[in-house]
């Protein structure tokens, strides 16, 4: 018996069907975020720096910094990576050509060009966020700034962000998640809450009147608790963003990153509470150590907890909208991109070889002995051999081969940078 046929039936006693399992997990699209590569800097200022409360550290060497960089390591941690693959562009990616450079209130379709070429030629689909940081106009506030004329210029962006991302849909055939989020908020103790948050929604209000096709395009609104510099106050919390979704169901989903929680929260638990209430959600998927720090995913028991409710609550069906989202600087990109993501994989396939009908009885039937017994003696299932045959078939390296193909194209490609 070959060690793939031992893991089968050893599933199957547990009422596991492992071939489905593979299958499903194959057709499921999980968004990889192209500013892993570049620490968030983008193709479209100069020298304006990271800001909006985010950051990247460390200086690893062989940082992608023109389109075509950009492209070939993604090239390269996709070819590591298992399942069907979507790409995540920012709006500050596009790429101009003969030096036609615009502002972000005026960038269209054609800018994402190129990227739309690379994503057909290997088949992916895209998702985009407007980049509400990063720019001179961040004064620093973008969509709740008092002042109109910078709010009207982020409005102007966001609007040619739903064209763009409606293009985007189109052209690829696939559904783009467009994410709304902004760092505005306030270091220290705000005089005014309310009205930075009445901006913040007539803003968003304003974006998403610019026409658009729902089925095709989803914007989000991503909430946040606190930002680097922005300690005291987000425009953009937990309840305003949520309750903006639930108050226009009809043109956007709320966006959970779980990193942007209290320490103690549990973004696992919220996924079906939202669930309740909403036909469609959106995540994006990182690591916070002690805050919002985007440390690389790993199959942790968050990340494995997070899956669960995923599978159980059937959002692999096209309800939940899974993208990755940190970014590390201080260990190889190509590998950070590689290895968060086949934790998330490696995290859905292990939800997906959770026998959850059976569990979910014995919870109703209050057996709850029995429940943790079976809970804690799945942890040991041979499930090593189920990611090993799952890597196979999507023809990438298995765990133990990929690592030393980063390792030639950082001395080929990287050192020379
Ligand atoms: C920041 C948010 C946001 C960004 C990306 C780059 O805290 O998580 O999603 O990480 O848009
Ligand atoms: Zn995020």
């Amino acid at each position: 018996m070959s060690n793939y046929e031992y893991a089968k039936t050893s599933y199957a006693k547990s009422g596991v069907d492992t071939e489905q399992a593979m299958a499903t997990l194959r057709a499921v699209p999980v968004s990889l975020h192209c500013w892993q590569g570049d620490d968030v800097l983008g193709f479209d200022q100069k020298g304006a720096g990271l800001t909006g409360g985010i950051q990247t550290t460390g200086n690893y060497p062989g940082r992608a910094s023109t389109p075509a960089q950009l492209m070939a390591d993604l090239d390269q941690a996709l070819s590591l990576c298992p399942g069907t693959k979507k790409i995540n562009l920012h709006a500050s990616y596009g790429i101009f050509e003969d030096g036609k450079w615009v502002d972000r209130d005026q960038i269209e379709p054609k800018h994402f060009s190129k990227w739309v070429q690379f994503c057909k030629e290997r088949g992916l689909g895209a998702d985009f966020n407007p980049t509400f940081f990063g720019h001179p106009k961040c004064d620093p506030l973008t969509l709740s700034s008092p002042d109109e004329k910078t709010r009207k210029f982020w409005i102007d962006h966001g609007k040619a962000c739903i064209r763009i991302s409606q293009y985007l849909a189109d052209e690829l055939g696939q559904p783009c998640v467009m994410n709304i989020w902004t760092g505005d908020g306030f270091k220290d103790i705000p005089a005014d809450r309310k009205g930075p948050r009445e901006r913040y929604r007539d803003s968003i209000d304003q974006i998403l009147s610019e026409p658009y096709d729902f089925t095709k395009v989803k914007p989000c609104v991503e909430s946040k608790v606190f930002g680097i510099g922005v300690e005291a106050f987000t425009a953009g919390s937990s309840e305003f963003s949520l309750l903006y979704a639930a108050m226009n169901r009809d043109k956007c989903i709320p966006l959970m990153d779980n990193g942007h929680y209290h320490p103690t929260e549990a973004v696992s638990d919220k996924i079906p509470a939202l669930l309740a209430f909403f036909p469609e959600i959106a995540l994006h998927i990182t690591r916070p150590i002690r805050w919002d720090s985007d440390h690389v995913v790993l199959f942790d028991d968050e990340t494995k907890e997070i899956c669960k409710e995923i599978v159980r609550c059937g959002g692999l069906n096209g309800s939940v909208n899974i993208a990755l989202d940190y970014f590390d600087a201080s260990i190889n990109r190509i590998a950070a991109w590689a290895v968060g993501y086949r934790n998330l994989q490696k995290a859905l396939l292990s939800a997906l070889l959770t026998p959850h009908e059976d569990l979910k009885q014995l919870q109703d039937e209050s057996s709850f002995t029995e429940l943790m017994i079976r809970q804690e003696e799945l942890k040991t299932m041979p499930f090593g051999i189920v990611w090993d045959e799952y890597c196979r078939r999507c023809g990438v390296p298995a765990d133990g081969e990929w690592f030393c193909e980063v390792k030639k194209y950082e001395a080929q490609i990287l050192e020379n940078r």
